[in-house]
């Protein structure tokens, strides 16, 4: 596979990014290689500098669920850009977006715009420190949700309850206040309430956990989240930046019936521009400046070209179908996977919810972290690159999601699923 220019783009990069990406993740080193430049998107393709073409899978981590350069979002986004990109006032368009996100999702009753999934998180986990006036809050290894100082804290060693940081730069002063329970594992929960009593303020989890490979909820977890926060005066946050929107026309909250105290949003409610939200019960959310005492601002956050290309993409969701589509093609291609990995006599786990899902190197189940990290990731970097090269385009890691759009066809599947038996026949 020709690659000359994205080599000579990523070499030239570094010389002034940091590992020559905006974020590490692009940087392939998960999977080795050099990370495509790409030049354009349409559908279900894109097309690197070099020319060649993909069926994307990757779909931007999640954003496109109506694919690339959809012509509802374009032409809204050309419109707009030419009354103007930014007033730091209020427009309409902020009023119609929120307004569709606290009628597509009932437990928010009130919702604020902001710029990425991390700030939402952020914004949120502020919000139920200020509402419950506590300050530990509980995450949950393997799921992610942004790069705030205090959710960079991984489960310190048995003895200690409390969480050390995964990344420099974070003072363990910070990483104290957070807990780490295990996914799927209600008693690790109940055990860390035990050891907390009276101050743990929320509990915030992916309700589909997407950020260690796809990991569906167990049997009664998220209920058993619900009860454990509900009797103990903490709030539960669910993290539905990948869910919201993707899952269920109400997120996962409405696929596993859940009234969380507070959802944060991101990725397709921007529609491919930096649009984020964190919402909920009017109460908890009228401790949000200017009218409570919790601030949280945001220069661009409701910004005209982000929220154009948000409500493009949610009202063209809204059409009837487009949930059926995506659990088909999810489901086409999950099957198709399945009987590929079983030819080739591979080991494998697909885990899938809707239209995300991850195709682990290991035999089932994959319903923990334990799980995940039995997965042979050198594996499933092999397989990345023979996909790559046969002209499909997953996640570069395996403890991602992929995503399937309504630009993806019947036959895209199809030939991803050619592909993938071509690939693991000759994994070796
Ligand atoms: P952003 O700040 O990247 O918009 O959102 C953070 C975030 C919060 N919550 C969940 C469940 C998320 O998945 C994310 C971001 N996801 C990652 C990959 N799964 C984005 C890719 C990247 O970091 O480049």
């Amino acid at each position: 596979m020709n690659q000359s220019k994205s080599q000579r783009l990523f070499a030239e990069a570094q010389k002034y990014i940091p590992g020559g990406v905006n974020s590490p993740v692009r940087s392939f080193r998960a999977v080795g290689g050099t990370p495509p430049f790409l030049a354009r998107g349409k559908g279900s393709r894109v097309w690197d500098v070099d020319g060649n073409e993909y069926i994307d899978f990757l779909s931007s981590w999640g954003p496109l669920v109506l694919g690339h350069a959809h012509s509802k979002v374009v032409e809204a986004l050309k419109k707009a850009a030419e009354v103007g990109t930014s007033f730091g006032a209020p427009v309409e368009l902020e009023v119609e977006l929120a307004r569709l996100i606290c009628q597509a999702i009932p437990s928010i009753e009130k919702v604020r715009l902001v710029n990425s999934g991390t700030e939402a998180c952020m914004s949120a986990l502020r919000l139920a420190r200020a509402f419950t006036g506590r300050s530990k809050i509980i995450k949950f290894s393997g799921c992610y949700h942004g790069h705030a100082d205090g959710l960079l804290v991984k489960a310190g060693s048995g003895a200690m309850t409390h969480g050390i940081p995964t990344s420099a730069g974070v003072p363990d002063s910070y990483a104290r206040e957070t807990l780490v329970a295990d996914y799927n594992d209600l008693t690790s929960v109940e055990q860390l309430f035990e050891s907390h009593p009276g101050d743990i303020a929320a509990v915030i989890v992916e309700p589909v956990a997407g950020n260690m490979g796809v990991v569906p909820p167990a049997e009664g977890f998220l209920a058993g989240l619900s009860r454990i926060t509900a009797e103990s005066g903490a709030l539960l946050i669910l993290d539905e930046v990948i869910t919201g929107f993707r899952v269920a026309p109400g997120g996962a909250q409405e696929l596993f019936d859940l009234t969380p105290d507070i959802t944060c949003l991101g990725k397709i409610i921007g529609g491919g521009l930096p649009v984020g939200a964190y919402g909920g019960r009017a109460e908890i959310m009228e401790m949000v400046a200017p009218l409570g005492p919790m601030y949280q601002a945001g220069t661009l956050s409701g910004n005209p070209l982000a929220v154009t290309a948000g409500l493009a993409t949610l009202r063209e969701l809204q059409q009837p179908g487009t949930y059926e589509r995506l659990e088909a093609l999810g489901q086409r291609l999950a099957h198709g996977l399945t009987q590929a990995f079983k030819q080739a006599q591979v080991p494998s786990t697909i885990n899938r919810v809707g239209s995300m899902l991850t195709g682990f190197f290991t035999g089932g189940p994959v319903d923990s972290l334990a799980g995940v990290e039995r997965a042979d990731a050198a594996q499933y970097g092999r397989y990345f690159h023979a996909m790559l090269e046969r002209g499909v385009y997953f996640a570069p890691s395996q403890f991602e999601a992929a995503f399937v759009s309504l630009a993806h066809t019947d036959e895209d599947i199809d030939r991803t699923v050619e592909k993938a038996a071509e690939a693991l026949s000759g994994l070796g």
